[in-house]
């Protein structure tokens, strides 16, 4: 199954732009070079060399895991055991080949993308995805926000998520669509990159609000889009104010994919993600359909996962609908909108999701400290933020804490604060309970 045309449009990172030709002929000698190979690693910097390493491997049909590119040892260590994954030596964006992969090519179930994300407790998790999700997802978002070739997209997220990655790149060269990735998603670099279509988190677009020169900027563009975390209400009001546009939103998960999108041409909802698309259905559990009564949102269809790799299928109800985890109302046009998470576990902070019991056990490393326990507190810039409760057996410098998990994971995972304590409060089971620390 292909995901891409074969020219499809030209790519710009930063400073450095690539005609849809020189893409696909530098891409093509990576295909050439790892077919074959069980799947390799990418260490996922915003640099063409990782859109031209990431095609190169799909071209192939070689599944991908790319690398965030802070991620710390125990993180590196962890992926690369668990997915089996050989990095890749460096890209030449000068080469030039023509590489048409062995009839009948990879198959629509074949993974593309292995996805590593946090989970409540542990190491992080693979998520295989396959080329089918991976079709169904860009073509149901393209439907619904009129996304053709005519439109150039702007943003500057990173490039191991499926917000930056499969919605980000993948997308564009799918549609057709020019690339414009700044790097950073840094209001003034939105502002100077002519764009039709914006991709952001809620923390890009509040930043972008905050700054009017910046947000007046975006007046020309056709669609803003946010998503990976909830919009705030506020957000989205000096956005009309400034652009005269306001975000369409949509939901989804590195398991799922995006799920549900409003549609582009519809009024806006402020806090709805919209419907699920094409080859989606969505249900809220035990809530009838009054857009206020709060279930547990479950979804299937095209994009979904079939399980964790390596693991086994946790996650899916007997009748084979996959439990997001989120908590949601629905009404009578079948509109979604995200009320909460289940666990608080599950940390979103600037739209990464970060699991609590990953931080923890990283401090616990830390030979000064003897018990910790992390939550998300709210936060009017990252939505939440990460703070963590500790207990230390030796005077240790806070920043050293925050240094240390920033080194140890990666650098969007560090506390953001950290409060020492003499005790965690614990139940009569000795189970922390976090609901007494305060946010
Ligand atoms: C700070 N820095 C440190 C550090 N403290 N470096 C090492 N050690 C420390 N202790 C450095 C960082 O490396 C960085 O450098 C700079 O300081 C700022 O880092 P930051 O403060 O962490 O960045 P921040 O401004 O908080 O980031 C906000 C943000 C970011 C919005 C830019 O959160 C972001 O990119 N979010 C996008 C997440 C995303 O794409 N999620 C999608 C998941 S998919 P430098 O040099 O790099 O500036 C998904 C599905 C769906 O959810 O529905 O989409
Ligand atoms: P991730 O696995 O990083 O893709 O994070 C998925 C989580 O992001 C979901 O389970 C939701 O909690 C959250 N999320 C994604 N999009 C939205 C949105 N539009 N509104 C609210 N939460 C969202």
């Amino acid at each position: 199954m292909r995901l891409f045309p074969q020219h499809t449009a030209d790519v710009t990172v930063g400073d450095r732009t690539m005609r849809a030709e020189e893409l696909h002929g530098a891409a093509s000698a990576v295909a050439a070079r790892v077919q074959g190979a069980p799947a390799i690693a990418v260490r996922a910097e915003a640099s063409p060399e990782t859109v031209v390493a990431v095609v190169g491997c799909l071209l192939a049909g070689v599944p991908v895991v790319p690398l965030a590119p802070d991620a710390g040892e125990k993180e590196l260590a962890h992926v690369l055991r668990d997915s089996g994954a050989v990095p890749l030596p460096d890209v030449d964006l000068a080469a030039r080949a023509s590489f048409s992969a062995p009839e009948p090519g990879p198959s629509a179930t074949a993974t593309a993308l292995i996805l590593y994300t946090s989970g409540t407790t542990g190491l992080p998790k693979g998520v295989p995805v396959t080329r089918r999700a991976i079709a169904a997802c860009l073509d149901g978002l393209a439907e619904r926000w009129a996304w053709d070739a005519d439109d150039v997209l702007v943003h500057g997220l990173p490039l191991y998520h499926v917000h930056g990655l499969v919605l980000g790149v993948l997308g564009p060269l799918r549609v057709g669509s020019r690339l414009i990735h700044t790097v950073r998603p840094q209001p003034l670099r939105y502002a100077s990159a002519r764009g039709t279509l914006y991709f952001g988190v809620p923390t890009v677009w509040s930043r972008i609000a905050a700054d009017p020169a910046a947000a007046t900027a975006l007046r020309h563009a056709r669609l803003l889009v946010s998503g990976s975390a909830g919009l705030p209400a506020g957000v989205a009001r000096d956005l009309a104010a400034l652009t005269g546009l306001v975000p369409v939103e949509r939901y989804g998960m590195t398991e799922t994919l995006i799920t549900i999108a409003a549609d582009a041409r519809a009024p806006r909802r402020v806090g709805w993600v919209g419907t699920p698309i094409t080859g989606v259905q969505a249900r809220v559990v035990d809530a009838p359909a009054d857009g206020e009564t709060p279930g547990d949102l479950q979804v299937r269809g095209d994009t979904v996962f079939g399980g964790y790799l390596g693991r086994d299928a946790s996650g899916f109800t007997g009748d084979g609908w996959f439990d997001t985890g989120d908590v949601a109302v629905t009404d009578a046009d079948g509109w979604v909108k995200i009320v909460g998470r289940k666990s608080t576990d599950l940390i979103k902070s600037g739209g990464y999701r970060i699991g609590a019991g990953e931080v923890e056990s990283a401090l616990l490393d830390h030979p000064a400290v003897t018990e910790a326990a992390v939550i998300g507190a709210p936060d009017p810039d990252l939505g939440e933020r990460v703070v963590a409760y500790v207990v230390a057996a030796d005077p240790v410098p806070a920043q050293e804490l925050i240094d240390f998990v920033a080194r140890t994971l990666s650098v969007h995972k560090r506390p953001r604060e950290i409060r020492f304590v003499g005790a965690l409060p614990r139940n009569h089971m000795g189970k922390v309970q976090k609901t007494r620390l305060a946010g």
